[in-house]
């Protein structure tokens, strides 16, 4: 029965460390596929994709550091799994039933056992040391030319330019049933973020009613918006293009009808943009909710 339940367990090891070694390769492929730019086709344009693999493109320094730091991630996770198939297969050769009849009853290593404390304690501080710098990186905001106030609301974002004449407007996705030709289902919205390349932009991120999460890939960028709290993080976008994202924090039946969309224009481009908007979104002086509030008050 033991000897049953040895092997029981032994077998649904090895099938998990089997999984685990397929899953890990298939994405040690895709890194060194991704580095060489081989899924360019593929996975190039900073939104999802059907049969999408490995990570969006990077289009900020942050994003840049979470790829080199994931493939690095990427390369340990390969080395572990071969090392722990590798005595698994030792293991169920060497001391099979057949070739080791009588087993020893050694319990203690007091060398082992030190090192298979040590070496994984030393595995983990090669991963802080970037994992650490990269957070800093991250919420450390360099010195901004360019404020951006992101809410997040039932379901959609309010946007604010304070540094530009403070107009400000609401972005709502579309709906299905209202999509122009080109238009992206779950990802388009009616007004887009626009922001200029090569700036540094400071993103001021709260909420209005419950908790809402600014995520966008290729910008390496998740902040959660809470009532009642600013959040801060930043972007330096390096080239010009359509960026989507979508709102990841739970937050009610229409979560996920609330995309995120950033035009990235050249600085001109963007001044021109601010003359326009001033005017557009003149009558915008709150989000939609605020607004409704109070005008059924009066
Ligand atoms: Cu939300």
């Amino acid at each position: 029965m033991q000897r049953m339940v040895g092997r029981l367990f032994l077998g649904m090891a090895a099938g998990v460390g089997l999984l685990g070694v397929v899953r890990v390769m298939l994405g040690a492929a895709m890194v060194g596929a991704g580095m060489l730019g081989l899924v360019s086709g593929v996975a190039r344009a900073a939104e999802p994709l059907p049969w999408q693999m490995y990570l969006q493109p990077p289009a900020t320094p942050i994003e840049e550091r979470i790829h080199s730091l994931h493939d690095l991630l990427m390369w340990i996770i390969v080395l572990i799994v071969l090392f722990v198939m590798a005595l698994l297969a030792y293991v169920c050769v060497k001391f099979s039933a057949k070739r080791n009849p009588i087993p020893s009853k050694t319990s203690h290593n007091t060398v082992i056992e030190i090192a298979w404390t040590v070496v994984p304690v030393l595995i983990l501080l090669v991963i802080a040391i970037p994992s650490f710098k990269l957070m800093y990186f991250s919420e450390r905001v360099p010195d901004s030319q360019l404020t951006l106030k992101v809410t997040g609301l039932q379901w959609y974002w309010h946007y604010q330019y304070p540094d530009n004449g403070d107009f400000q407007f609401d972005s709502y996705g579309i709906d299905e049933k209202n999509l122009a030709p080109g238009q992206k289902r779950l990802l388009d919205v009616d007004n887009q973020v626009v922001l200029p390349v090569n700036t540094n932009i400071r993103v001021q991120i709260a909420g209005q009613d419950v908790m809402h999460s600014w995520f966008i890939p290729s910008f390496g960028v998740q902040k959660y918006a809470v009532v009642g709290r600013l959040n801060e993080t930043w972007l330096n976008i390096e080239k010009p293009g359509i960026y989507y994202g979508e709102c990841n924090q739970i937050c009610g039946v229409n979560h996920s009808f609330m995309p995120i969309v950033i035009k990235a224009v050249t600085k001109p481009e963007f001044d021109a943009w601010v003359a326009e908007a001033k005017t557009k979104f003149a009558a915008t002086s709150a989000p939609a909710a605020t607004r409704l509030a109070a005008a059924s008050s009066n």
